[in-house]
């Protein structure tokens, strides 16, 4: 592949959507003859960050080695997508200039309520419990990006919907 690289960033809750996101669009990249790698928040945390927990210190350190890992590839012509909740703004905006390629952060908002509706992993319920701790939104800090490329709301957009918004930011970008 001769194209540019690029970092699709996802930020959001638990249960928002970003790790189907990524799976609506990869096929998609990967027809148009895109390289797509993925670092997902639960892959990435058996692998690359097995042993971290969910202190503020440890998603920090966990951001920062999904970033670094993200710049390695997409500076080699690599679509890196990542789909960690990555709350913190700052080590978000730390990931942003560690890039070297286009970083085109994705808001995939869902309201809280939403999210824990669905509670697909029962996650949610086990935080509300007291039995899960430090979970983001229940108990955790969660920060809203202010300055998304992209934002979708996958409280009232189906998958595709929003799915198809992101290909059509990367057409108008020229990354496709
Ligand atoms: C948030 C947690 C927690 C806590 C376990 N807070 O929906 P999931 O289950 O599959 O994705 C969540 C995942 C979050 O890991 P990340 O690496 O994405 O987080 S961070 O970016 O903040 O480093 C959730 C599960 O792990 N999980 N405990 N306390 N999510």
């Amino acid at each position: 592949s001769d194209r540019q690289g690029f970092i699709l960033w996802f930020t959001g809750l638990s249960g928002a959507g970003k790790s189907t996101l990524a799976e609506y669009i990869t096929p998609k990249l990967k027809d148009l003859g895109v390289l797509v790698e993925t670092l997902d928040g639960d892959e990435v945390r058996q692998n690359l960050s097995k042993g971290l927990g969910f202190s503020k210190e440890d998603r920090d350190t966990n951001i920062r080695r999904i970033g670094y890992v993200a710049n390695l590839l997409s500076r080699n012509g690599v679509c890196s997508i990542t789909a960690a909740i990555s709350p913190y703004r700052e080590v978000r905006r730390e990931c942003r200039e560690l890039s070297e390629a286009p970083f085109i952060e994705i808001y995939v908002e869902a309201p809280l309520a939403v999210v824990e509706e669905r509670d697909t992993k029962g996650l949610y319920k086990k935080a509300r419990a007291g039995i899960i701790k430090e979970f983001t939104g229940v108990s955790d800090p969660y920060h809203e990006p202010e300055n998304a490329e992209i934002v979708v709301h996958t409280g009232n957009e189906s998958i595709e919907e929003s799915g198809e918004k992101i290909l059509a930011y990367l057409r108008e970008r020229g990354l496709l």
